[in-house]
């Protein structure tokens, strides 16, 4: 028991005693992410319901003579949150950049990510970053001085409340610097039902998701939260434009964290994750106060994803 306390991140419990504490209980959404929860959001990505990522794949795929155009061969593509890496070849076989730096949390991933990028272009260096990408990070030697591209795909841009999203918008522009570009998915807003489903699928993929996140506090913080008494909920929240995930109590429920005692009453719910869904002057907004200046977007057919291409901005004293 005391091997597995002492290999819990700390953080992960004072958000959770935290977060169950606050009036309206939350848990931020980087903790759905343990290995069962990245196998699951896989799965996620692959469901009929999902639309974000195949449609995202496909606009890579069709429009990257396109982006490669605008982006110019000379530079080098640093992606955040780079994960499994899957829409990075699009890119690399495109702009044959001078190297490819991926930037994640979770070392394991990053290395065999890495590896596998680096067995598919064997022409262009691969310098892997461990690294928070919300927190200050130093870029590899290898690159000074050599143009960048930002990448960031998925639309996890829409998982940070407007705030953050522009905090991370600055950061990425500090990190990268003046003149960098950055190619970003946004996950456009849609009706009501089509993005219910894609959070709330048939399959019921995304309610083991959000559920797993009880699990892993059970597992990780020796809690006895009962395995029923919490129900994934997707709903929509117009004003804010954003589908919100949420656990539901489905009856009044006592448990225990950490030897600490919290009472959910039947309907009380805890919100899990956010992701905000952008129209096109919306997106704009959004880049233009992180500092980016939009030079370019691409659409599907159905307008349901945009890829957007913006360049960082210096700071301007006047119009
Ligand atoms: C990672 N992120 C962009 C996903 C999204 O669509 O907001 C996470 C997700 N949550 C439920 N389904 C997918």
């Amino acid at each position: 028991m005391l091997e597995i306390a002492e290999r819990v991140d700390p953080a992960f419990r004072s958000d959770v005693l935290r977060g169950l504490a606050e009036p309206i209980p939350a848990i931020p959404a980087r903790w759905l992410y343990d290995l069962r929860g990245s196998e699951l959001f896989d799965a996620i990505t692959r469901l009929p319901s999902y639309y974000p990522t195949r449609t995202e794949t496909a606009l890579l795929e069709a429009r990257m003579e396109e982006i490669a155009a605008l982006v110019g061969g000379d530079c080098v593509v640093v992606e955040f949150g780079s994960g499994s890496s899957t829409k990075t070849p699009f890119l690399l076989r495109t702009i044959h950049p001078r190297a490819y730096v991926p930037i994640d949390i979770s070392g394991e991933f990053l290395l065999a990510s890495a590896a596998r990028v680096d067995e598919k272009f064997p022409a262009i260096p691969v310098y892997p970053v461990e690294a928070d990408f919300t927190k200050p990070l130093e870029l590899p030697a290898e690159i000074e001085g050599v143009a960048r591209l930002g990448f960031f795909p998925g639309s996890t841009i829409g998982n940070f409340v407007p705030r953050s999203a522009t905090d991370l918008l600055r950061h990425f522009r500090d990190i990268l610097g003046i003149g960098s570009k950055l190619l970003i998915g946004m996950d456009r807003v849609k009706p009501v039902d089509r993005l219910i489903s894609a959070y709330d699928d048939s399959e019921g993929v995304t309610a083991e998701f959000n559920l797993n996140l009880l699990h892993r506090i059970n597992r990780e913080l020796g809690a006895d939260i009962p395995d029923d008494a919490f129900a994934h909920q997707a709903r929509w929240h117009d004003m804010n434009g954003r589908v919100e995930m949420h656990l539901v109590a489905q009856r009044d429920v006592q448990f225990t964290i950490d030897g600490q005692r919290f009472s959910f009453a039947k309907g009380k719910s805890i919100h899990t994750e956010n992701s905000h869904k952008y129209g096109p002057r919306g997106a704009r907004l959004l880049l233009l106060a992180g500092g980016w200046t939009p030079l370019a977007e691409w659409t599907d057919p159905d307008d349901d994803f945009a890829l957007i291409l913006a360049e960082a901005q210096p700071n301007r004293f006047a119009p």
